[in-house]
């Protein structure tokens, strides 16, 4: 077997808008929008870094495993760009294989705009075309494409189904949500990691799930996940997987970044600054300057990313909870550190704060409230039981109370007149709703104490 090397890549979502810090946070003149011209740019240059990538890798062949648009037929500009990528591909002789997702269900459409020679688009019946390089065959892709934008059938079965022993590597493309391994994702053609280990395929390349992973070690079942994380959920690297298959059909696979943008969740502890000040008190000036040390420093790990933009969690007991509590003072605390930040962007990534995250607590003594035989004792003795509930079902059990509270909320959500409006929380949800519940009900207790 001739050695060769691949690439695959999924979830391209070109069109989609990268949602970044609001104007309050950011205005336009702070940077001359440069930042809000990388978010709009983002999936089109990651699309572009991921040509150069396969021409410079030398890859004998380019795997999409859908959701290449973020809308179904895709807009002028993705499949313009989408055709570009091609043909750039096609001038160094390598092909394209695409198979469709819940999101590119429907590709584009060829009778306004001819796809380009080298691109191979599935069906839905699915299919095996070679791949190779100089005409000279190095694999066989099978690839399978969605049928519309809720697929129910298990496309990997049916692929492996297809599939017998070839003298060929056999790769599998498809758009699939592995059970086990996409939380938090819709499921569409579902499939068991067992079912990558019926048929012969060598490498299954997948699609759908947005965060990188290897779903199984043998044979090779991979997410390289989305090519530009789309939103601060999608953090960390994101790019493509390349892949060298030897001269024995063995395959090494390893995730490239390629994401011009790169998301960052921060999580600091408002307690450590009182405890670093020599003042033992912990003020303003402290946390923005911490918090704009910890940034550049992230910043100069970021690469190749262009733009680093990051929420900061602020965690812990601290005496500014009550101030930065206050939705303008958040505000203007994000938005003096996207100043200062703007101010030296003349390094090769931006960095920017998308937003705040306020999850401390004031620094009243929690423990001494806790024992005390009085209302706020009692609120926040049966608060933190509510919580211990929601986190843990299985726990011990309370004196009732959490259920009954429960019980409450679901007539509460399951009432017709609040159905359509309110959005049923999951208990992690609640259990945040909650621990701010407390927090302000502690401020409150405090200001009628005044
Ligand atoms: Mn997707």
């Amino acid at each position: 077997m001739q050695p060769f090397t691949f690439v695959h890549a999924a979830d391209l979502h070109l069109d989609a808008v990268l949602p970044g810090p609001g104007a309050k946070v950011l205005p336009a003149e702070a940077d001359g929008g440069a930042c809000v011209r990388l978010l709009r740019e983002a999936v089109f240059m990651a699309l572009d870094r991921l040509v150069d990538l396969c021409l410079r890798e030398k890859a004998a062949f380019l795997l999409l495993a859908g959701d290449v648009f973020h809308r179904d037929e895709g807009s002028l500009k993705a499949c313009f760009a989408l055709r570009e990528a091609c043909l750039r591909l096609g001038e160094e002789g390598v092909e394209v294989f695409w198979a469709r997702g819940n999101h590119d269900f429907a590709a584009w459409n060829t009778e306004i705009l001819s796809p380009p020679d080298n691109l191979r688009v599935f069906s839905r019946e699915g299919e095996a075309f070679p791949a190779g390089s100089r005409g000279k065959a190095l694999a066989l892709v099978r690839g399978i494409s969605h049928s519309g934008p809720g697929e129910r059938e298990n496309l990997a079965r049916k692929l492996a189904a297809g599939a017998g022993p070839e003298k060929l590597f056999q790769i599998g493309l498809l758009h699939c949500a592995v059970r086990g391994g996409s939380a938090g994702h819709e499921v569409y053609a579902p499939c068991e990691p067992g079912d990558f280990k019926t048929g012969s395929l060598d490498y299954w390349a997948l699609g759908h799930v947005h965060a990188p992973g290897v779903v199984s070690p043998a044979p090779l079942a991979i997410y390289p996940g989305s090519l530009q994380g789309l939103h601060i959920n999608e953090s960390g690297p994101h790019g493509c997987y390349l892949a060298r298959v030897d001269a024995l059909g063995r395959t090494r696979a390893f995730p490239v970044p390629l994401a011009p943008v790169r998301w960052e969740n921060i999580e600091f502890d408002l307690h450590a600054l009182s405890e670093e000040d020599a003042s033992g008190r912990d003020s303003l000036e402290s946390l923005e300057k911490a918090l704009l040390e910890i940034l550049e420093d992230m910043g100069e790990k970021a690469a190749p990313a262009l733009a680093l933009l990051c929420r900061l969690e602020l965690r812990g007991r601290s005496r500014l909870d009550s101030f930065l509590r206050r939705e303008e003072n958040l505000d203007e605390l994000t938005l003096r550190l996207n100043l200062a930040l703007a101010g030296k962007d003349a390094r090769p990534c931006l960095i920017r704060v998308k937003d705040i995250a306020l999850r401390s607590s004031p620094d009243s003594d929690l423990e001494a409230l806790r024992r005390s035989d009085n209302l706020v004792g009692e609120t926040l003795r049966k608060a933190e039981a509510f919580i211990r509930a929601l986190e843990d079902p299985e726990g011990p059990e309370e004196d009732g109370m959490p259920l009954r509270l429960l019980a409450e909320l679901e007539k509460l959500y399951a009432d017709p007149r609040c159905k359509d409006y309110l959005a049923r929380p999951d208990s992690a949800e609640l259990a945040e709703l909650a621990r701010a519940a407390v927090v302000l009900c502690l401020d409150l207790f405090e200001a009628d104490k005044c």
